[in-house]
């Protein structure tokens, strides 16, 4: 079913499944192999900010719908539209007119956009598990995208995976490259970004960047299974794991991150609460009755 206000999307579609606190976002440009123009990634940020919000979503599928009408291709997500890359980044043009901001600062300030890289960051820092179910290709920045995902559930028959990035004098050195090494090991990310080779679903199961290969026709049906099988876990733990996950790799963020939920259960106590109320009522703290737990 369309998520509410969904419609207003042009390049991505938006859905809920029927009985299940799952979200299917696609990308909507198979013609294109699902290449983002800026648009479509503020659109997709929308999406999943939407989702990251809801108390009723836990877990969100990121996809791209296919095939091409064209000649049957299909595709998860080919990166950045090369026709609308700038001197600087991305930029949006006649047909992708979203974000004319009113104040002409705000204009004057902004480069070409990169801010997929903001997408990465709420995929990664959101506290439900977000799973790229490739149908086919996964290229360039859309690669990346799918090596930040949590889960990778490919197609069989269709899922392809390609760096690109430096045939067209791109780099990201971000999750794109520096986690993939974490996943698949140093020597095979550097054979990914500086070889160019093409991959099978077999093959990125075999070097653990993808979770399993799976007929192109049950593709979306097991991807709902396991996001049913993720949604039926206790959420809190869920989202603690997540963290604990990313922790080590992110560094400071990824300890405040974890940190930020142990101190939303800890005011969860009756031993925060004295903190609090004390305050509140104008006298001193009085946590005697609190044991030094060991
Ligand atoms: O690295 C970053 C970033 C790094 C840091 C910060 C931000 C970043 C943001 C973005 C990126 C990047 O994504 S850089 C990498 C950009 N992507 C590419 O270099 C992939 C370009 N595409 C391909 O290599 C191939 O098209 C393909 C392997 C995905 C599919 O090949 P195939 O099956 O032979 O189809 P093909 O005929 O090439 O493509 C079908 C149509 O889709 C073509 O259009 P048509 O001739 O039918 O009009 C093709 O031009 C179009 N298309 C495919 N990919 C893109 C694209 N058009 C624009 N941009 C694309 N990325």
């Amino acid at each position: 079913e369309p998520v509410d206000g969904s419609d207003a999307f042009d390049d991505i579609t938006y859905h809920r499944a029927v009985d299940s606190p799952t979200v299917r976002i696609a990308f909507d440009r198979p013609e294109k192999r699902n290449a983002f123009r800026p648009g479509t990634v503020d659109e997709l940020y929308a999406a999943l900010d939407h989702a990251r919000k809801r108390a009723d979503i836990g877990c969100v599928l990121l996809t791209g719908n296919g095939p091409s009408e064209k000649d049957g291709g299909w595709a998860f997500c080919s990166g950045g539209d090369q026709s609308v890359r700038g001197e600087s980044g991305y930029e949006y043009r006649d047909d992708d007119e979203a974000d004319e901001s009113d104040d002409e600062l705000v204009r004057e300030a902004k480069a070409g956009r990169l801010h997929i890289l903001e997408v990465q960051r709420l995929i990664r820092f959101m506290p439900k598990p977000v799973v790229a179910v490739v149908p086919g290709w996964a290229v360039g920045g859309g690669h990346s995208l799918h090596v930040v995902c949590d889960l990778t559930l490919a197609s069989e028959e269709h899922a392809k995976f390609l760096q690109t990035d430096p045939d067209v004098a791109s780099f990201d050195g971000g999750f794109g490259s520096a986690y993939l090494a974490k996943q698949v090991g140093q020597k095979k990310a550097r054979e990914v970004f500086f070889r160019g080779k093409t991959y099978s679903a077999a093959e990125a199961v075999d070097m653990g960047m993808a979770n399993e290969a799976i007929p192109h026709e049950e593709l979306e049906e097991v991807a709902l299974e396991w996001a049913d099988e993720m949604t039926s876990k206790s959420p809190t733990a869920m989202r603690m794991l997540k963290y604990a996950f990313n922790m080590t790799d992110d560094g400071m963020v990824g300890q405040q991150v974890f940190a930020g939920e142990a101190t939303r259960l800890a005011y969860m106590t009756p031993e925060a609460q004295e903190g609090r109320d004390a305050f509140l009522e104008g006298r001193e703290q009085d946590f005697s009755r609190f044991p030094w737990h060991y």
